[in-house]
């Protein structure tokens, strides 16, 4: 049994966008249907620019997948680029203005080059079509295990919602986010959204902002706090970070922590008799401002991460640079892009959220097949809901020593 990983390859106006998942279990149905709807979703949104418009998204499986089921060998995930064009230096000329707040100036100098190209190429958002299928997969695995994942836009600017956010009533949310242009559920705060873009494009400017991801129905012990780099919230935290152009993360209160006292920040432990056959176990919280993690593990309550994203780099207003080729001040280059993909980083989020907590629960429970996993996920939570454990029904049974001495 491998751990879950997902490498991810190609150039954003190479052929495709590739994921390369490993550790996945044999047995799992592919809802391709899901999938490409996750790829849908992340390309669309108010504010994206003229690519989104060519793309048709859609994932195919070149390995790892044989009668629309995983087989535990590794899968190769295709996502076919119809804007395709790198091998044409006419189409994809050098760029040596790098754009403040991207990777050009950096990665330029990383790789001794003037021309940015390359560099721009590969840190794309373009990647995340990417890391959205191989999420859209690991969220078909959590689903067998009831684990429900929602990811929205919270606002940005002065405008954020406050929408409470429960699995009560997680269908109306999802429903109303879908109807939403900007994924926000709440329909006025989306409606002073959709201006906020629509100025900042009048203004050639960008706009960044805040997405939320919630898991509802995780087990308690996901992540663990034997190890630093083993903890969950530090896990989610690189995985979201990670995301082309964001810049902050959170759980639960997250930098507002810093603001309250140890009595108003953390949870109060209850226990709930009748809840013992959820994944809590009936441990129960009046409030969650850990955000379903204390001590790098989940303790049965939603787990709720935050993003912040910055405002896309590339301003078609251009920004004070200088010039690589002749050191000289410049203004940064335009390429065509979006002027807020706030909406699309939110479907991002929902699945790369989904692909590390698929991930813990497969370090977890393991197991080369889904009835394997599954066995062992139910014996975790029977023992769990036993405690404490009768040490003479738990021990291995005594070998009968019949050596003659
Ligand atoms: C991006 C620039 C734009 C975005 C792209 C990310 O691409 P282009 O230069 O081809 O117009 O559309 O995002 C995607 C292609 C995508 O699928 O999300 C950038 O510079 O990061």
């Amino acid at each position: 049994m491998a751990i879950l990983s997902c490498q991810t390859a190609g150039e954003s106006h190479g052929p495709g966008a590739f994921a390369l998942v490993q550790g996945m279990p044999a047995g799992l149905k592919i809802d391709a249907a899901f999938i490409d709807s996750e790829l849908s979703r992340r390309q669309g949104g108010y504010g994206r620019g003229a690519r989104q418009k060519i793309e048709h998204d859609r994932a195919q499986f070149l390995a790892g997948v044989r009668g629309g089921e995983t087989t535990a060998a590794p899968i190769l995930i295709q996502i076919a680029n119809r804007d395709s064009r790198l091998d044409d230096p006419q189409k994809t000329p050098p760029l040596t203005r790098p754009r403040p707040g991207h990777a050009d100036l950096a990665g330029s100098i990383k790789w001794l080059t003037t021309d940015a190209r390359n560099v721009l190429e590969r840190a794309s958002a373009r990647e995340t079509a990417a890391r959205t299928a191989a999420g859209a997969l690991s969220r078909i695995l959590l689903s067998e295990f009831n684990i429900e994942v929602f990811g929205f836009v919270r606002g940005m600017l002065d405008a954020t919602t406050s929408i409470a956010i429960t699995q009560e009533n997680l269908v109306a949310l999802r429903n109303a986010r879908d109807r939403s242009e900007v994924y926000c559920p709440d329909p006025a705060i989306s409606a002073r959204i959709i201006e906020h873009i629509h100025q900042v494009k009048i203004d050639k400017d960008t706009v960044g902002g805040w997405c939320e991801v919630h898991v509802f129905g995780c087990p308690i012990g996901l992540g663990s706090c034997a190890q630093w780099d083993q903890k969950l919230d530090g896990r989610l935290a690189q995985a979201v970070m990670s995301i082309q152009a964001f810049k902050a993360v959170e759980i639960g209160l997250g930098r507002e922590c810093g603001a309250q006292r140890g009595s108003d920040v953390h949870d109060p432990i209850q226990f709930d008799k009748s809840r013992t056959n959820e994944p809590n176990l009936g441990y129960t919280r009046p409030r969650n401002n850990a955000g379903g993690i204390e001590g790098g593990m989940s303790n049965g309550m939603p787990i709720v991460v935050r993003g912040t994203m910055k405002p896309i780099s590339t301003l078609l207003q251009g920004m004070p640079s200088v010039d690589m080729a002749t050191k000289q001040a410049a203004r940064s280059e335009y390429e065509r892009s979006d002027v807020c993909a706030l909406p699309a980083a939110s479907v991002v989020m929902e699945n790369v959220v989904a692909f590390e907590i698929a991930r813990a629960f497969l370090e977890k429970f393991g197991g080369d097949s889904i009835p394997e996993l599954r066995a062992n996920y139910e014996s975790y939570l029977e023992l769990a809901r036993e405690l404490p454990l009768d040490r003479k029904k738990t021990a291995p049974a005594a070998v009968e020593d019949d050596t003659e001495t």
